[in-house]
């Protein structure tokens, strides 16, 4: 109880009512596929832990979007999420370490919870030329990740990087680079998008501590419960596309209008995730809502398989 009361004293102090956190609460749930009676004990795993699995973060080939959108994610505020709910053994982008330091707390942490540790990738992995394309402290990405994964309680990939290579996978791709479970020959559970909604992690996470077991995932390794429909099949914009209300020109009548954007190129109805549901930055808004077509940033190869991206296909 204490743990809990002192939770919610912290969100106070930031100006978060208890009201606020509930409703986040059952918007998580929601986007967890799960019953409204799960919303209590969802509130409970984040407010008063019981468990905290370490967690170690790993970065290859990236632009770092995918921690900076996980950053974003206003509740749980990052540090109450790392504090609270997980225990944050090695990150790049937010540990203080540096150097050889850094290079040592990984070594230990690895050593320390062999078996036990959640490995969160970022970023696609170089395979040719034993993967000289990428380097950590002279390691290559391909060592660094054939060293930690295998010893990881399971591997969850982070954007669309390290779930299937990502822009540096893209053509010509000189590298080689690959998604980390192509680069390995293993199954990893994959949060696709670039940047990926963080709350497809969190969820991801919940499920983990609430259920004890990763959620139910497609042939492409993605949890059913954020990729299981299409872009189009969610979009509020849908009506104008079925009445053939079409924007032509960014900036005109049609696009004030809020028709769709299928004719700009949006790749919404290949395109699987649950941006128009989950949103982004504490939900405020999505490309498509934004008036921007939809990329397919979450398909696997889209750089190449979904451009000219301003194209119909
Ligand atoms: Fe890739 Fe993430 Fe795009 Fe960027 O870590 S999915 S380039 S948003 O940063 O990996
Ligand atoms: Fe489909 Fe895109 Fe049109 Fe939305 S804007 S209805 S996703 S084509
Ligand atoms: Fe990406 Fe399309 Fe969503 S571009 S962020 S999958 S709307």
């Amino acid at each position: 109880m204490g743990q809990e009361k002192e939770f919610y004293e912290k969100l106070e102090k930031r100006g978060v009512s208890r009201r606020d956190f509930m409703k986040y609460c059952t918007f998580l749930t929601a986007t967890m596929g799960l019953s409204s009676s799960f919303v209590p004990r969802v509130a409970e795993v984040i407010a008063a832990p019981k468990q905290r699995p370490p967690v170690i973060w790993l970065h290859f080939a990236e632009c770092t979007g995918c921690s900076e959108a996980l950053l974003r994610h206003i509740y749980p505020y990052i540090d109450d999420l790392i504090l609270e709910v997980l225990s944050i053994e090695y990150h790049e982008t937010i540990m203080v370490a540096a150097g050889h330091q850094a290079e040592d707390n990984l070594r230990t942490a690895v050593k320390k919870y062999n078996g036990k540790f959640i490995c969160v990738v970022e970023g696609g992995i170089a395979t040719k030329y034993n993967g000289a394309y990428g380097k950590i402290g002279g390691r290559t990405f391909l060592e660094i990740a054939k060293d930690v994964c295998p010893k990881a309680a399971a591997v969850i990939c982070f954007g669309t990087c390290s779930s299937y290579g990502g822009i540096q996978a893209a053509k010509p791709n000189p590298g080689g680079y690959k998604g980390v479970g192509d680069a390995l020959g293993v199954g990893t559970l994959n949060i696709p998008g670039c940047p990926p909604n963080p709350i497809n992690l969190v969820g991801t996470i919940l499920n983990y501590l609430l259920l004890g077991k990763l959620p139910a995932l497609d042939d492409l390794g993605r949890p059913n419960f954020a990729y299981g429909k299409t872009i189009h099949d969610q979009c509020p914009r849908r009506s104008h596309f079925e009445n053939d209300e079409f924007v032509t020109e960014f900036g005109s009548e049609e696009a004030a209008m809020g028709y769709c954007l299928y004719k700009m190129g949006c790749k919404g109805p290949e395109t699987f995730n649950n941006c128009p549901i989950a949103k982004f930055n504490d939900g405020t808004s999505w490309p498509v809502e934004a008036g921007h077509p939809c990329i397919g940033c979450s398909q696997p190869n889209f750089w190449d398989e979904m451009s000219p991206f301003f194209e119909e296909m």
